[in-house]
């Protein structure tokens, strides 16, 4: 028995902050129809991907802030999107700023949308590790402000019926974090779908730079391996308003195998035919949870938020 579903990961290059939504769309149109040409049932497009990545500045007028959000979803900016999934009969996920206006307050999200074929929002999750620093840090080389501008997701880590299987979502610091994995793990997720910004350059730990590349895809492969999922990576890459962002967005089988990568720091589409039955054997076996997992030993996982060390 194989599902198969052709997924694009449809990595983008820089965006520069004046950039229209206009020309991005048009950018991520493009890589739409290149995917629809290359026989893919689904494309996933990075983080944030409507406009530069806004955090990495300090900015206090709200509104000059507001202007990278978006009120909806789909708005006539981004229909095209939403006509093209129709057109081209190809879903995607897409990253951007959320802006929602709910019990007379107003919130903002670093989200995704997950869109079917027909062009429909069959789900939404809103990034919950949210990392950097809330206030302005001027000794950073750049900010890194999502605690500032986002509030965390108030949607939990869920995963959905799409595309002939089960469908997770999470975006970028999120992939860093086992738990992210494991609670979609244990709704049965066969695929997990991730968008990214990632500086080379982390300014509290520059000692860190030189495996940046190394550390995404060893977090990514692990999640795949350790619970029996597809996991699609994919970057918003290269030297972005002058912050040089990795790109390597690569697509991951269940075996932790890196099945294709991108090779540039620009818009660049990379496809694999994926075969959703092939966790079955993990799933039966080494990571057959129902069987081997002892939720009783792991109650600090949940009651505790940071580390104690040992006492005497
Ligand atoms: N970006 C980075 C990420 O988690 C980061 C933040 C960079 C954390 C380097 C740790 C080290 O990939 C986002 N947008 O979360």
């Amino acid at each position: 028995m194989s599902r198969m579903v052709t997924i694009g990961a449809a990595q983008v290059g820089p965006i520069a902050r004046n950039d229209s939504r206009q020309a991005v769309v048009a950018r991520l149109v493009a890589l739409m129809e290149q995917a629809a040409k290359r026989g893919c049932d689904l494309v996933v497009f990075p983080e944030l991907t409507l406009t530069t990545f806004f955090p990495r500045w300090f900015m206090t007028d709200q509104d000059e802030i507001d202007q990278f959000f978006e009120r909806e979803m789909p708005s006539p900016a981004t229909r095209p999107l939403f006509d093209a999934a129709r057109r081209l009969g190809l879903g995607f996920y897409l990253g951007y700023a959320e802006l929602e206006q709910a019990d007379g307050k107003t919130h903002r999200y670093n989200t995704t949308v997950l869109v079917d074929k027909s062009g429909a929002i069959v789900g939404k999750y809103r990034k919950i590790h949210l990392p950097g620093h809330a206030e302005h840090e001027p000794w950073r080389a750049f900010q890194h402000l999502e605690k500032r501008y986002f509030e965390v997701g108030n949607l939990g880590f869920r995963v959905w019926r799409a595309f002939g299987g089960h469908v997770g979502m999470c975006i970028c610091n999120d992939r860093r974090w086992p738990e992210t994995y494991r609670v979609m793990g244990l709704q049965d997720v066969e695929l997990v779908l991730i968008g990214y910004n990632t500086p080379y350059h982390n300014p509290p730990a520059p000692s860190h730079d030189r495996l940046a590349n190394f550390h995404n895809h060893l977090v990514m492969q692990s999640g795949a391996y350790q619970n029996a999922t597809w996991v699609v990576g994919v970057a918003k890459a290269g030297r972005e308003e002058g912050c040089d962002l990795i790109g390597e967005s690569c697509i991951i089988a269940p075996t932790g195998e890196i099945v294709t990568q991108a090779r540039t720091l620009d818009d660049e589409l990379i496809v694999a035919r994926c075969d959703l039955d092939e966790a079955k054997s993990y799933k039966a076996t080494t990571f057959n949870f129902g069987l081997h997992r002892q939720p009783q030993a792991y109650r600090m996982i949940v009651d505790r938020m940071g580390a104690e060390p040992p006492r005497g």
